[in-house]
């Protein structure tokens, strides 16, 4: 087949082609990368930070790793966070009969602001927190008996 095209339509794809070439940096330009906030694990049941600080309107990306080595039955990990006001402890009760739902109860659902997954040894995983509003958010690791060793602690937004 002899595929002849008008040298019309080659300026023209060639224009569309340099156009998006534009536009792709200015889109880059416009999402500003979130504030990363690194938060760990491990073996032990404490998270490597009690406490988080934020400006209110500010958007933080929290990567949360569990850098223990035992399994996720026994010792698994999640960040999970409640609502200013929230009663963290009576959603760490709640959460002990909610294996199923990975320790997020159906019946605190509406005190999470975000959670990450359960996480095994070695494993990460991300919560982005867009506009936040100024407020004491406690967190939690949700997994039954975490908070009360004292997998806990406050993202504080001012
Ligand atoms: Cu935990």
């Amino acid at each position: 087949m002899n595929l002849r095209l008008p040298p019309l339509f080659l300026s023209l794809a060639a224009a569309a082609l340099s156009f998006c070439g534009l536009l792709a940096p200015a889109t880059a330009v416009a999402a500003a990368a979130p504030r990363v906030v690194e938060i760990s694990a491990n073996d032990t049941m404490k998270f490597s930070l009690t406490s988080i600080e934020a400006k209110a309107g500010e958007t933080i990306k929290i990567v949360f790793t569990n850098n223990g080595t035992l399994p996720k039955e026994a010792m698994g990990h999640n960040l999970v966070i409640l609502k200013p006001g929230s009663d963290a402890a009576a959603f760490s009760t709640a959460a002990m009969t909610a294996k199923d739902k990975e320790y997020i109860p159906d019946s605190h659902k509406d005190q999470v602001v975000a959670h990450t997954a359960l996480l095994g040894p070695k494993k990460s995983d991300e919560i982005l927190l867009k506009d936040l509003k100024a407020g004491e958010y406690p967190f939690l690791c949700s997994f039954p008996a975490h908070f009360a060793v004292g997998m806990k602690g406050t993202l504080i937004v001012k």
